[in-house]
């Protein structure tokens, strides 16, 4: 019946009209007279999920039928992979017909578009780089499952009352998610706690059982990621923790209700909701149980795939190519090795051959504190035989250590897996490094810092593991999708091409770099981005933004290395400045922030309430008359973030050299125009080699000064006693400038820059200023400021994450892209 196909898959505009009907009228249950928003948000969903299910069948099939492919297995306990319906139709290629289909219904696609509450299953960068991988892949025809865990409540929805974040639950699955697929029949048990046990096996060989306390039920929740022309698909596998047993009949049918579904309960939690420590990490037993959970169900699948296609046991890594995403899914190089040895009885040897084969892991943070270590005590409670494994990779691994290093003890107890010191602690990072046969750093001077400091024992001993992938974005929905006019202004300069290759083609938008009709163009083209973020600001905040003001912005999460208090204290100078001599000449300045606070920390949610207090006070003062304006985004999210980007003419990249590992936010800014004020710190060191020193605004230590300034003593105190500026800008918050006279609400943010200061701000203040006065000239050079706006797009080429994918093929997973 050629009707009935058509509905599912015709891309014309009647085709998509008839679609979207039948799904309004079959699948919600409406008409367009009784359909809500919601309603027609999921029949249009629904039309464009057909039209993936061709290449998404594909897919599938191809992982699972081709003997002699290897396809990427990224294991990421964080996917933030953003609103689905915009960048599926950009992929498919459909949005003009759609548009027209729903036009004649009377809705508009991108109000559609837009009221799209997006899964927030990430914290930040790292969850995001993962986001923008798996589009790169499905773009350039990398094979690739993404792994990670199907959280109930993602990240937290953050409200602002009086200036104070408040943390909201997100129940983003209340509405339904249409882009997913539960498939019950790839479940799998996952055992945790109990014990192990000896025994010999049928050949007389002493092999180990564990024998879990309890079980878990893993449920793949698939959702397809389709590559830009919609031809090649991969899949993102989400796992959910369910009851083995819905409920046990036993206590059921005694009467005791509770009990029965407290098992079901129990299960569940594991799955239930992300972590929003972005940092900090914190030893909690349920956070270990959700890398194990989805780990183990990984493998398993990946396991289950080389017995489907009827390939021997030690050709997995001819397979799979599996990348750690930081080390959260460490505990994977354990949990193989106990399937590989204890499931299938294959020697440790030969098991640790195609342990090492497989992995591969890619650092994201310098912060010690960051690193996860696992109490031996915690680790062994709920994964008694992994611990044994992990002593004895360890066992093996400090043999050949001693044997290259005689006599080194304190070279062996650095490496070792096991930290000595109480409490003893399994190091991740340790078992991800000596499981993978690549480890890499996410920019240039990252992976540096990490050789030379985080990891220099490791890069002694195996140098030619490290390598360095610097991050990239994808440029569909960081350029394409997220500013159309700026697309469609560069599409008609050098063709759609840039588009999946970014990298060979954005260079040619510099011709036009000082072409006074093409500057005028994309002059007002930011103009309007900004028009339409100034429109969210005054209905969600009841702020004002100049769309004639210079936008300023800083949006990512609220840390005290990123130094958001850096950028108020710039703020709180510039306002006295005006405040000493109103009269003088002040172009309009719009400083933007967003970005949420880990619940538990205390400095960045007291920072976040500074910052709104300057606010107050800046923009209700009739002497600034609007020349300087100070907003507050909340809720800073992927949605947001594409509002953002694309109107902004200033990126703030201002955290202390040497602590940022890369910074992905910079790229996003910088491919929509924005020219970076930046330290050199992470990729902001990369992005001004490619623009160009003249087009980046730098200032700040670097991070060899960071360390020779700290090793001399650093004392913050005299930088605030002979800045005056400096001084003054602290004395106005001490005094409760900002605080209707109340000096004990910021007196913790002053005292710890007085007196501790970590992350240098009051080292990098004068420069910072100094850059600042800078910004502010080229500013008022029109011409000038365009061109570095228009070179900095034209540049930025290598951030395309399509150039990360293909680095990685290359250097680390040894796979032909077959698109591209
Ligand atoms: C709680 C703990 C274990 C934890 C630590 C760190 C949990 C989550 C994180 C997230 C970190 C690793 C993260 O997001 N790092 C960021 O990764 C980005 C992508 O590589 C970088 O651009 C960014 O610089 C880095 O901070």
């Amino acid at each position: 019946n050629k009707s009935c196909h058509n509905v599912r898959t015709d891309c014309t505009a009647p085709g998509l009209r008839q679609a979207v009907l039948d799904n309004l009228y079959y699948v919600s249950g409406n008409t367009p007279v009784t359909a809500s928003a919601q309603d027609w948000y999921d029949a249009v969903a629904y039309c464009v999920r057909d039209r993936m299910l061709k290449a998404w069948n594909e897919g599938i099939e191809r992982i699972t039928k081709a003997l002699d492919l290897r396809a990427v297995a990224y294991l990421s306990a964080e996917f933030l992979i953003g609103p689905q319906l915009g960048s599926n139709v950009l992929a498919l290629g459909i949005a003009e017909p759609l548009r027209e289909a729903l036009a004649t219904l009377g809705q508009d696609l991108d109000a559609i578009v837009d009221g799209e509450h997006e899964p927030g299953l990430g914290n930040g960068g790292l969850g995001r780089l993962a986001a923008c991988y798996m589009d790169s892949m499905a773009t350039l025809g990398v094979p690739a499952i993404g792994y990670g865990i199907h959280y109930e409540f993602g990240m937290f929805t953050q409200t602002i009352r009086d200036g104070w974040q408040v943390e909201m639950a997100d129940k983003w699955l209340r509405q339904g998610f249409p882009w997913e697929i539960v498939q019950h029949e790839f479940a799998v048990e996952v055992g945790l706690g109990g014990s192990t046990e000896t025994f010999l096996d049928a050949g007389g060989r002493l092999r180990v059982r564990w024998n879990p306390e309890k079980r878990i039920l893993a449920v793949p929740h698939d959702i397809p990621v389709i590559g830009y022309g919609g031809t090649f698909c991969n899949v993102l596998r989400l796992w959910s923790a369910e009851a083995v047993d819905a409920f046990d009949f036993g206590s059921f049918s005694s009467g005791d209700y509770g009990k029965a579904v407290e098992e079901k309960i129990l299960s569940e939690t594991i799955s239930k909701v992300l972590y929003p420590n972005d940092e900090p990490y914190q030893g909690k037993v349920l956070r270990l149980g959700q890398q194990y959970f989805f780990v183990s169900a990984s493998l398993r699948d990946m396991l289950r795939v080389q017995q489907m296609l009827g390939k021997p046991l030690d050709t997995f890594h001819t397979t799979f190519a599996i990348q750690l995403n930081d080390t959260h899914p460490a505990v994977a190089v354990a949990e193989l090795m106990r399937l590989l040895v204890d499931g299938h009885g294959m020697e440790w040897e030969r098991a640790w051959a195609v342990t090492t084969k497989c992995f591969s892991y890619t650092n994201h943070t310098l912060l010690p504190e960051a690193l996860e270590k696992w109490p031996v005590e915690l680790f062994g409670g709920l994964l008694p035989r992994h611990l044994e494994i992990i002593y004895e990779i360890n066992r093996r691994f400090l043999e050949e250590v001693r044997a290259a290093y005689p006599g080194d003890e304190g070279l062996a107890a650095r490496l070792s897996l096991i930290d000595e010191a109480s409490p003893r602690s399994v190091r991740m990072a340790h078992l991800a490094v000596v499981g993978s046969h690549a480890v890499n750093g996410v920019a240039a001077l990252h992976t540096e810092l990490l050789k030379t400091h985080v990891m220099q024992d490791f890069a002694a001993l195996t140098p030619q593991k490290f390598c360095n992938v610097t991050n990239g974005v994808t440029p569909r929905r960081f350029l394409a999708l997220c500013n159309p006019r700026l697309a469609a202004c560069i599409t008609s300069r050098i063709g759609p091409a840039w588009i999946n290759r970014f990298e060979e083609e954005i260079g040619k938008l510099e011709a036009f770099a000082d072409d006074p009709g093409f500057q005028a163009q994309w002059r007002g083209i930011k103009r309007e981005n900004k028009a339409a973020l100034s429109a969210l600001a005054e209905k969600h905040l009841g702020v004002a933004l100049n769309p004639d003001a210079v936008f300023d912005v800083q949006v990512k999460r609220v840390h005290e290395y990123k130094r958001q208090h850096l950028n108020i204290l710039r703020v709180i100078a510039l306002y006295s400045a005006i405040k000493r001599d109103p009269g003088a000449e002040f172009s309009p300045l719009a400083v933007l922030f967003g970005g949420k606070a880990a619940p538990g920390y205390f400095m960045a949610k007291r920072v976040i309430k500074l910052i709104h207090n300057v606010a107050q006070v800046i923009n209700g003062d009739p002497d600034v008359g609007g020349r300087l304006t100070v907003a507050y985004i909340p809720n800073f999210n992927v949605r947001v973030g594409q509002v953002v980007y694309p109107a902004a003419d200033i990126s703030q990249q201002i955290s202390l050299a040497g602590k940022e590992a890369s910074g992905t936010g910079n790229m996003k800014f910088g491919i929509n125009g924005a020219v970076t004020m930046g330290t050199l710190d992470g990729a902001n060191v990369e992005m001004r080699q490619c623009v160009g020193e003249e087009n980046f605004f730098l200032f700040g230590l670097t991070a060899p000064e960071v360390v020779e300034v700290k090793r001399n003593g650093y004392d913050p105190r005299a930088y605030a006693a002979t800045d005056p500026v400096l001084g003054q800008a602290l004395d106005m918050i001490a005094s409760g400038a900002f605080s209707a006279g109340d000096r004990e609400i910021f007196r913790p943010i002053v005292d710890n820059l007085l007196y501790q200061d970590e992350y240098m701000v009051l080292a990098d203040f004068a420069s910072y200023m100094h850059c600042q006065a800078l910004v502010m000239e080229a500013c008022r050079d029109t011409a000038r400021f365009t061109r570095m706006s228009i070179l900095n797009v034209a540049r930025l080429g290598k951030f395309s994450s399509d150039r990360s994918i293909r680095d990685y093929c290359r250097d680390i997973w040894n796979i032909t892209p077959e698109l591209g």
